[in-house]
């Protein structure tokens, strides 16, 4: 049978006998799930063959520990890779669907918060394309990242319910669970630590194949549910206790029921603790299962298994590990601790000192009775064998995550230049003159095969008519792009697939946000989580500046621009809330503006997420990467940008750095402090009231949103957001506004040239390539975890 043929008949089959769905009955999402069980069918094959040549090789396996996987869509992902986008498209259409349709279809997987998420989701797939052997630990939250609407411009959280409809890609995987504890007390048994845990809940498995580029090599991603030990206490039940009868599933559940809706600060929460003990130890030991199953000596561990923390949220892995190798295994305490040193690695994402976690020793000996003991051992071990006054894992009764994983890791990595020069001088400054080898740097990348492949076609096809599609998985072969950046035609067919994305987003903003905007303006975007640190409220106080300099000159030559935020804050977090609210409030008043929304236009589409970035980010012109310098770790977003073609306007922070180096600085708009200059600005007093005060258009701006003009002329609303950027704004808004203002108007004049711009952004994609996750991938296989890629 020819190859399209058998995927439409496997389709079909899928419809009839696996969703017991007739085809004029079925709808769209019938549709989508045939679809995803027919190519999942397509990946089962490759994922056996891999993980067969890796036993069969004795190779060694990546296992990636992570809170958070931000996939987003898989569906387009998985054809991609396999090379059935034209058949899975024809096939769809011979059926009267179009392919697109049935993607968009689909629910946005959003396990995580944000860059760290999406990270994991990214490093996933790129282990897969290059071979190496690795297994993705996670929790299979019921409830991922809420949903966003906005009410009257304010920020309304409701559950996102991604689990509603039937997973297509997973597998449930009955006979793998384990039983993980909580609580109870620790006795001696035969010379041994004992633990006996008085509250236990099942971690039970559930394993998505994640398929590589051309569908050579899968690696598994394992996410783990809670389940009670008892389904229900059935004498409760028959006593007519119903409730009562049903507690025991619903606390076990509860575990993994929502995924905290927090980005970088430590909510401090037991259950959180509760999570991140539960699958960091469900993971540990389906690791030495398998490891157990294919070796003998536990002290080879490290050799067949490298483990990365990503954050500190898995840093008690550390203990834990220990624990199963002393208590459960009877390896010595100091071999134990060296073979678990040996096998983990910590990536650390933030030098915020909010979002470093620290658990209370009182709450740690509760929850966790055995690993609190060990952590006084480790603590000890670790001062005896490097004296130091000034390291400690516990400090004023809580067990500081950061510093255990560190202690615990063998390679210890930042995740850009920057980031990683400042861990060595602040936050482990002391770790790191102890150990000076251990702390490495990995700059963060991004899959091209999402970020540019699928999510922009009209960019691939232009550079696969040109330089073929080696670049996909080779992506310093966009350089060879650069000589054609100087060919008036495809300088030409670059701005037309620009163009092309820009209306379609045109299209989309005028059907789902009911606001009309010029393809040919600046798009202008800023898509991230809502921080202070990351000073989304810099930006719309441009916004309101420019605003009232067109009114001043409503005839001066102004460049068109849209400005388009989008993003989440943490529900907890009422300043962050503040600056939504006050985007949207500036937005309502300047786009009914009749003088100056021919010139500019303020939208904020609500429930930002990963498809939503696929969609914004081909269609941008400018990328707005403004963080306090020394303050963002890395940002990813800022290489989607940047390998779509857009500009940058940035500080000096995370890989901004990078990105400038790559590009060079003439294509790449620099504002702003260093972080030198951050922390000496910080020294004077009255920082932002000298900045205030040199600067009229920001005593203006300022002026405008206290007086009321975003608030029907309440001078109450955003008190907040004024007497902190004119009082201690720890951020910096008002020192950095006059060079950020500056610098938008040489954005500004350098838009106008349209044909120098596109010549710009070619030179952005063509010089990007670095920015692959794949690239970053084989950067910890050679520096941290000493795998190799195994061919099949
Ligand atoms: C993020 C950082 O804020 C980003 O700078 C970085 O690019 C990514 O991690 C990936 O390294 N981050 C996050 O999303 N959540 C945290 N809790 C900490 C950092």
């Amino acid at each position: 049978m020819p190859a399209a043929a058998a995927f439409r008949d496997s389709l079909l089959r899928h419809l009839t006998y696996s969703l017991g769905k007739a085809p004029e009955n079925a709808d769209i999402t019938d549709w989508r799930i045939a679809l995803s069980l027919a190519v999942r069918d397509r990946m089962v094959d490759p994922w056996f063959a891999s993980a067969r040549a890796t036993q069969e090789g004795g190779h060694k396996r990546v296992y990636y520990l992570s809170m958070e996987f931000l996939i987003g869509r898989l569906l387009e992902d998985a054809v991609v890779n396999l090379g059935l986008l034209d058949v899975a498209a024809d096939t769809m259409h011979e059926l009267g669907l179009s392919l697109s349709d049935v993607l968009a279809d689909e629910p946005d997987a959003a396990l995580g918060n944000g860059g760290l998420g999406r990270l994991a989701a990214c490093f996933l797939e790129s282990l897969s394309t290059i071979g190496c052997p690795a297994v993705g630990y996670g929790i299979r939250y019921e409830h991922g990242l809420f949903k966003q609407s906005f009410r009257d411009g304010r920020q309304i959280e409701s559950p996102e319910d991604w689990l509603q409809q039937d997973h297509a890609w997973e597998f449930e995987r009955s006979g793998v669970s384990f039983d993980v504890g909580f609580g109870g007390d620790v006795v001696e048994r035969g010379g041994h630590c004992v633990w006996r845990p008085d509250e236990t809940v099942i971690a039970a498995a559930y394993d998505t194949p994640v398929v590589g580029w051309r569908g050579n090599w899968a690696n598994t991603l394992r996410l783990w549910s809670a389940k009670p030990t008892t389904i229900f206490d059935l004498a409760r039940f028959n006593r007519g206790e119903y409730a009562a009868a049903a507690e025991p599933e619903t606390l076990a559940r509860t575990i993994t029921r929502v995924l905290y809706p927090d980005d970088s600060t430590d909510e401090g929460k037991r259950l959180r603790l509760k999570q991140e003990f539960f699958f960091t130890a469900a993971s540990l030991r389906d690791i030495l299962r398998r490891f157990g199953s294919e070796f003998d000596d536990l002290k080879q561990l490290p050799k067949k298994a490298a483990i990365q923390l990503n954050d500190t949220h898995p840093a008690i892995a550390g203990p834990e590990l220990v624990r199963l190798l002393h208590d459960e295994r009877g390896m010595s305490l100091d071999c134990a601790i060296k073979t678990a040193q040996a096998t983990l690695n910590y990536t650390n994402h933030t030098l915020l000192p909010e979002a470093l976690e620290r658990w209370s020793e009182g709450l740690m000996r509760e929850l966790l009775p055995r690993h609190m003991a060990l952590i006084e051992r480790i603590d000890d071990a670790h001062h005896q064998a490097y004296p130091s006054r000034t390291v400690s894992l516990v400090e004023n009764g809580d067990v500081k995550m950061g510093e255990l994983a560190f202690v615990m890791a063998n390679r210890v990595n930042g995740v850009s230049a920057l980031h990683t020069d400042l861990m060595k001088q602040t936050v482990f400054k002391d770790l790191h003159a102890l150990h000076p080898e251990r702390i490495v740097n990995e700059t963060n990348g991004v899959t091209p095969r999402r970020w540019v492949l699928s999510a922009n076609p009209r960019l691939s096809t232009l550079l696969a008519g040109r330089i073929g599609l080696g670049w996909v998985d080779d992506l310093q072969q966009l350089e060879r792009i650069e000589p054609m950046v100087d060919d008036k035609a495809f300088r030409d067919q670059y701005a037309a697939a620009k163009r092309a994305n820009k209306a379609g987003l045109s299209d989309w903003l005028r059907d789902t946000q009911d606001v009309s905007v010029d393809p040919d303006a600046m798009f202008d975007v800023q898509i991230k989580r809502i921080h202070e640190y990351k000073r989304q409220h810099l930006n719309i106080l441009e916004a309101i500046a420019l605003w009232q300099a067109i009114h001043d000159q409503p005839n001066a030559d102004w460049t068109p621009r849209v400005k388009i935020f989008g993003g989440k804050a943490a529900p907890g977090y009422v300043f962050a809330k503040e600056i939504i609210y006050l985007i949207n409030s500036v937005a309502k008043v300047l786009n009914s503006d009749p003088v100056t929304s021919k010139f500019l236009k303020v939208i904020y589409p609500p429930n930002y997420n990963v498809s939503l970035a696929e969609q914004l980010i081909p269609a941008t012109d400018l990328s707005e990467q403004i963080s306090t310098a020394g303050k963002e770790a890395s940002g990813t977003g800022n290489m989607k940008f940047a390998l779509n073609g857009a500009l940058t306007v940035g500080t000096l922070d995370g890989a901004n750095v990078e990105i400038r180096d790559l590009v060079g600085p003439e294509n790449f708009f620099l504002f702003g402090m260093t972080a030198q200059e951050v922390v000496e600005r910080r020294m004077i007093e009255d920082h932002a009231a000298q900045a205030i005060g040199a600067d009229t258009r920001l005593a203006r701006a300022l002026d405008a949103i206290r007086s009321g003009a975003f608030s029907g002329g309440d001078r109450d609303t955003f008190a907040s957001i004024v007497d902190n950027l004119s009082g201690p704004d720890y951020f910096l808004v008002c020192s950095d506004f006059t060079d950020y203002w500056r610098a938008q108007r040489d954005v500004d004049a350098a838009f106008r040239d349209r044909d120098a711009w596109m010549r710009m952004a070619m030179l952005n994609t063509a010089r990007s390539g670095w920015l692959s996750s794949d690239r970053t991938i084989r950067g910890y296989m050679a520096d941290i975890w000493k795998a190799d890629a195994v061919h099949t």
